[in-house]
């Protein structure tokens, strides 16, 4: 078969390039290792900024998260045992974000892909492979079903996550990667339960960082650290809420209402930058080109931006038959992605215990925070990275 576009990836990144090429006449097919619904399983990210807020709209998508959705104008930063709010909106004049759970993002999208009758070849496991990419005519080859297929295309948009075959097609040596594996993970539980309290809080604690997040009034998200090797299965529900409890303050302990969880995983945190993001034909975007440990909700938004400028470009290559978005795609994505790096970097250094911090690590991290809440000119940094920076 023949598109324009053949998208790797029916992640967030992929769905979204997806409907955005559709909307403007781009005919694009996505390859996708995994089903629809093993993707629609996987619980990660919970706050869109207003830079993803309006994509959605912009696809004709966002009924449903305005509905459902919850805007957040502030968030409490939890530190020697008491919580301090940011006044987000105050502080960034005017702007929010938006709690609404990827899964709902996802799901979204597959059902507007469907209802078009977009083709999606799902369940292709490893079979997917990407051809010529630094030539004219590239090609992406997969076998779903015992079936193989051949889609011939002008562009291949690698969405594909960091596991990805993309990224891993681009020769090594066209590709310079940095790397940070930090020493513990987080451990993550959903509930139905009502949250703890209306706004995140991200805490602070000798025991290590805590956060509480929601998915709705009715559905919460806690995070604890928690060292690497430990494994999720060896949480008990009892004690995952017990380890939270001695994590918050007098008046979250006493509010926090527990449940059986519904999910319970542990995810690494790793802040990781791939460039350039373009090879000839090849554009990475999302996970794929860059990961940011999940400590200030950067990760989705920033493959939301890629796709933001990937389907741009490839718009004004069809329309306009010009390739300047295409030239500047990965030098315009990248200047965001190392913003946000720093910045979830700088948050996660500052919110967790580090084995090797000792007793002067915790001192100086509640100096910050000190710092951070009585300073509007701190305060108002970290909500310009929250909100999202400027594009
Ligand atoms: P995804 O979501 O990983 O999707 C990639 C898709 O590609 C498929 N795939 C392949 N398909 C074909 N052939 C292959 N060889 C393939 N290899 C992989 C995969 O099956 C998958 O369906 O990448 P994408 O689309 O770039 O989206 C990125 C986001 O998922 C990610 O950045 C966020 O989830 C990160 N994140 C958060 N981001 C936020 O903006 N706000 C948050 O609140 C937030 N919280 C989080 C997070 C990530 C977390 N984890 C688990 C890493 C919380 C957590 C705990
Ligand atoms: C979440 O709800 O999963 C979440 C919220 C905020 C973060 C990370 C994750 O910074």
């Amino acid at each position: 078969m023949r598109t324009q576009v053949a998208i790797i990836g029916a992640g967030p990144s992929g769905l979204l390039l997806g409907q955005l090429l559709s909307r403007a006449g781009i005919d694009n097919v996505i390859v996708e290792r995994q089903s629809a619904q093993y993707v629609l399983g996987r619980i990660r990210a919970g706050v869109l900024e207003q830079v993803s807020v309006e994509m959605l709209d912009e696809c004709g998508l966002g009924a449903r998260m305005h509905r459902e959705g919850l805007v957040h104008h502030g968030i409490e930063l939890l530190f020697k045992g008491a919580r301090h709010r940011i006044d987000l909106h105050d502080l960034s004049g005017g702007k929010s974000v938006m709690v609404y759970g990827q899964t709902e993002v996802t799901h979204d999208l597959m059902d507007a892909r469907k209802v078009q009758g977009l083709a999606t070849f799902y369940e292709t496991g490893d079979t997917v492979k990407l051809h010529d990419f630094d030539g004219a005519r590239p090609k992406v080859s997969c076998v779903q079903d015992g079936k193989a297929h051949e889609i011939e295309c002008d562009f291949i948009a690698g969405c594909d996550g960091y596991h990805g075959a993309s990224r891993a097609s681009v020769p090594a040596s066209a590709l310079k990667t940095y790397t940070k594996d930090y020493p513990f993970g987080w451990l993550g539980v959903l509930a139905d339960v009502p949250p703890v309290s209306h706004e995140l809080i991200y805490a602070n604690t000798g025991r290590g960082f805590a956060l509480c997040s929601m998915r709705s009034p009715t559905r919460s998200r806690y995070y604890v650290q928690v060292p690497l090797q430990e494994k999720a299965e060896a949480w008990s529900d009892a004690a995952f809420w017990d380890e939270l409890r001695r994590r918050l303050d007098v008046e979250a302990r006493e509010h926090l209402v527990t449940g059986p969880s519904i999910e319970k995983s542990i995810a690494p945190l790793r802040s990781f930058v791939a460039e350039p993001m373009r090879f000839g034909r090849l554009f990475l975007a999302g996970d794929a080109a860059h990961i940011v440990p999940p400590t200030g909700a950067k990760g989705l938004n920033l493959a939301a931006t890629d796709v933001k400028y990937l389907s741009a470009a490839l718009i004004e290559h069809y329309r306009h038959k010009s390739d300047r978005g295409i030239d500047d795609y990965s030098r315009k994505c990248l200047a965001r992605v190392w913003k946000a790096e720093r910045f979830s970097w700088w948050f996660t250094s500052l919110m967790h215990k580090f084995p090797d911090a000792g007793d002067i690590g915790q001192k100086l991290q509640e100096a910050e925070l000190d710092y951070l809440v009585s300073s509007r000119a701190a305060s108002t940094a970290l909500a310009e990275n929250y909100v999202g920076l400027p594009l």
